[in-house]
């Protein structure tokens, strides 16, 4: 099923966690009209630091939105600096979690104004609306859905304490989502996706960025309801992330690491699956595991601004289930 050729500029939501998805949704924001982009965001990764209500995913997609992300990291604010964080090291009591000083005022904006009874929607548009953001950005949720990862090293660890304390290298046996079955989606994210003309996945982390978002009640639904196209991108090329865990955790889950493994995953949400041309060897595979599956072979690593646009471009352009 194509995208009605009447829209010339369709309604696009886009699923992201990471640095990873917030890259392909700056694609599409630079492409699409204003008004034209919501950019769906996880909450997993969120967590209370030092008195802070922080919530990564959704700074990372603001950040890079508004084009005043740290472009080494992903995360964090281009040429913050990090004196807080140096004054509490001369304390002795350095977080293992760094802080930028202008990032501070992110968190200290969004705590008050979940204190002040706002909910992580409306504090959320408050400050991109403040970083002159166009684009809708939301998140999944304003209910607390943590996840967590049950470890051989060190138990059960907090999000963070997984991905940044350990460096993500602690052997995981298990993910749960905290809040899954009760954690609602916000009446925003079901609007959005009401009028939408395309749903993509960003290739962010399936188990960690993505499921997040598909284990809150009515996600799925609504995105099969709609029956309009549903697209991935993979974020295994030649079956490595290209940054992060996404490869390590699938093999360690038992998963199969590769665009066969993603394409499994999302089995039965997804219309089309955007692979890397290193992967293209892969096609005759992919039809034979999911032969109503559309594919789209092309360089999907974003290394410029540029590849953000062109792979953007590409997708809008795409017509899905025409192959
Ligand atoms: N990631 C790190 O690897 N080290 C950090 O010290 C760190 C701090 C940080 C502060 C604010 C923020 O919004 C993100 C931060 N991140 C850091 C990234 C974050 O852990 C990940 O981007 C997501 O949670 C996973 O996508």
């Amino acid at each position: 099923m194509a995208l009605k050729s009447t829209d010339l500029n369709p309604h696009v939501v886009a699923l992201a966690g990471g640095v990873g998805g917030a890259k392909l949704a700056h694609g599409l924001a630079r492409i699409l009209p204003s008004g034209h982009l919501t950019v769906i965001v996880n909450t997993g990764d969120d967590f209370a630091h030092r008195g802070l209500h922080i919530s990564p995913d959704l700074d990372t997609v603001m950040y890079t939105l508004g084009e005043i992300a740290n472009p080494k990291t992903g995360w964090g604010l281009d040429g913050d600096t990090f004196q807080n964080f140096e004054m509490m090291e001369h304390y002795g009591v350095a977080p293992w979690f760094r802080l930028g000083d202008r990032d501070l005022a992110t968190h200290f904006v969004r705590t008050e104004g979940l204190k002040n009874g706002q909910t992580l929607t409306q504090v959320t548009q408050q400050l991109s609306k403040a970083l002159g953001i166009q684009q809708s950005i939301l998140p999944a949720t304003d209910d607390s859905c943590a996840t967590v990862l049950d470890t051989q090293e060190y138990g059960r660890l907090e999000f963070q304490e997984y991905f940044v304390k350990f460096r993500w290298q602690p052997t995981v046996v298990g993910i749960s989502y905290k809040g899954e079955g009760e954690a609602r989606v916000t009446d925003a994210a079901l609007e959005s996706i009401a009028h939408a003309d395309l749903v993509v996945i960003c290739p962010s982390n399936p188990l960690l960025s993505v499921e997040p978002i598909l284990r809150l009640r009515g996600m799925r639904e609504a995105i099969q309801a709609r029956r309009v196209p549903c697209v991935a991108l993979s974020p295994l090329i030649d079956g490595k992330a290209v940054k992060g865990p996404a490869a390590k955790l699938m093999g360690e889950l038992n998963l199969d690491a590769s665009v066969i493994g993603i394409a499994t995953y999302y089995a039965g949400l997804i219309d089309g699956l955007v692979i890397d041309t290193a992967d293209g060897d892969a096609v005759a595979e992919l039809r034979k595991v999911a032969p109503a599956l559309s594919l789209y072979v092309t360089q999907t690593l974003m290394e410029t601004i540029e590849d953000r646009e062109r792979l953007a471009g590409e997708i809008l352009k795409w017509d899905i289930g025409g192959d």
